[in-house]
């Protein structure tokens, strides 16, 4: 695909109820939209940076740096065969990973139209529908936590992740355990514990997790396989494997036994799909984390969680939880079995909302061949 033509939009979009976890609490939700224009076609993908460095070290501003300065002279105006091409032509980049996937996603996006494809044809995905669950932030008291809870079965939601934080675990966990006996549960801390502060969370392991997040370091994995060994719970490592490479370390150390993928943390849609593939292949389960995604990089979570080795339910909620307003004229919506159904159309599926997309940018940038 002949690259024409790209601009970026920093977008920055009220959330409908803020979201908080060990990192801090956030009530908008930036990230970067990336326009690609190829041979007549246009195709959108999602950066899913935030404000601030928080989950990972990327922001808004590193992303719009480092594609406008380093990634996007790299592509413009050249013909980019398929994504293992792209990657390898942005190799000479380290790191920024959220600002690499952005880009790869509107390739497939581009590249599904050509084709006539959806990106779960593309993929060689198995199924029409996801399951999925909420993930909900830490709230100002135990009791609106249950209550939040309340509030998500009550619409269809059959698995539910709370985020925790040290002195706000396992009261939280607890709650919400005995208000709901049987319900698939499990935890998120976003690295907020040290391998010594860990042993505080040892009660959660009596308390049937489907999974414990990301407890300790997000540049860790040996001391997550020091704290697997004294869990029976499952970990599950989101922030740490940041790329197939960190994949295998994780495996190979037997750090957890279940890995969240994120097509942004790892690098691109390609480079989740290699993990998925890899894990698929050893019995490893693993699962479609999320950022907050817009429409866009919803659907393409939706594409990727079709793919045989998701078999735990995704981090892929229904539009509304996130947005009133969002920038696809598609909105996502929860099926009565806890499903989200995945979208069919060529490419990404979904229609860009650009006068949405206008009205949340905060400062546009072109740049053509
Ligand atoms: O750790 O999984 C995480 C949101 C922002 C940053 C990190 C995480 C999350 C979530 C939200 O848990 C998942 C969602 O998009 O619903
Ligand atoms: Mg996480």
């Amino acid at each position: 695909m002949k690259i024409d033509k790209v601009t970026l939009f920093p977008v920055k979009m009220p959330l409908v109820a803020h979201f908080e976890t060990s990192f801090g609490r956030i009530y908008d939700r930036e990230c970067v939209l990336l326009q690609v224009e190829s041979e007549g076609l246009v195709g959108w993908g999602e950066c899913v940076a935030d404000a601030d460095p928080g989950y990972s070290y990327e922001t808004t501003g590193t992303v719009m740096h480092i594609l406008k300065d380093f990634l996007l002279p790299l592509v413009v105006g050249r013909n980019i065969t398929d994504a293992a091409d792209y990657q390898n032509r942005i190799s000479s980049i380290r790191g920024h990973h959220f600002a690499k996937a952005g880009f790869e996603m509107a390739l497939w996006d581009l590249m599904g139209q050509r084709e006539g494809k959806s990106l779960s044809q593309l993929f060689g995905g198995i199924r029409d529908k996801v399951e999925v669950g909420v993930s909900i932030g830490i709230q100002d008291s135990t009791a609106e936590l249950v209550k939040r809870v309340d509030e998500f079965t009550a619409l269809g939601y059959k698995r539910i992740k709370i985020k925790i934080k040290p002195g706000r675990d396992i009261s939280e966990a607890e709650a919400v355990r005995k208000a709901y006996p049987n319900i698939k549960l499990q935890v998120d801390a976003n690295s907020a514990y040290t391998l010594d502060m860990a042993k505080s969370l040892l009660p959660l392991d009596e308390m049937n997790l489907l999974l414990i997040e990301q407890p300790l370091f997000d540049d860790d994995i040996w001391d997550h396989r020091l704290f697997q060994k004294q869990l029976k719970t499952a970990i599950c490592l989101d922030e740490s494997v940041i790329s197939p490479r960190h994949a295998r370390y994780a495996i190979e150390m037997e750090a957890c036994k279940v890995i969240n993928i994120k097509p942004g943390r790892v690098g691109g849609l390609s480079q989740g799909i290699e993990i998925a593939q890899m894990c698929h292949k050893i019995g490893m389960p693993v699962w479609c984390g999320g950022s907050l995604e817009t429409g866009i990089g919803r659907a393409t979570n939706l594409a990727i969680a079709t793919l045989p080795g998701f078999t735990m339910p995704g981090d892929i909620s229904a539009s509304d939880r996130y947005y009133k307003q969002d920038v696809t004229h598609d909105r996502f919506t929860l099926n009565a079995d806890s499903t989200i159904t995945v979208p069919t159309a060529p490419g990404i599926g979904v229609t860009v909302d650009e006068a949405a997309v206008k009205e949340f940018s905060f400062g546009e940038y072109q740049t053509s061949a």
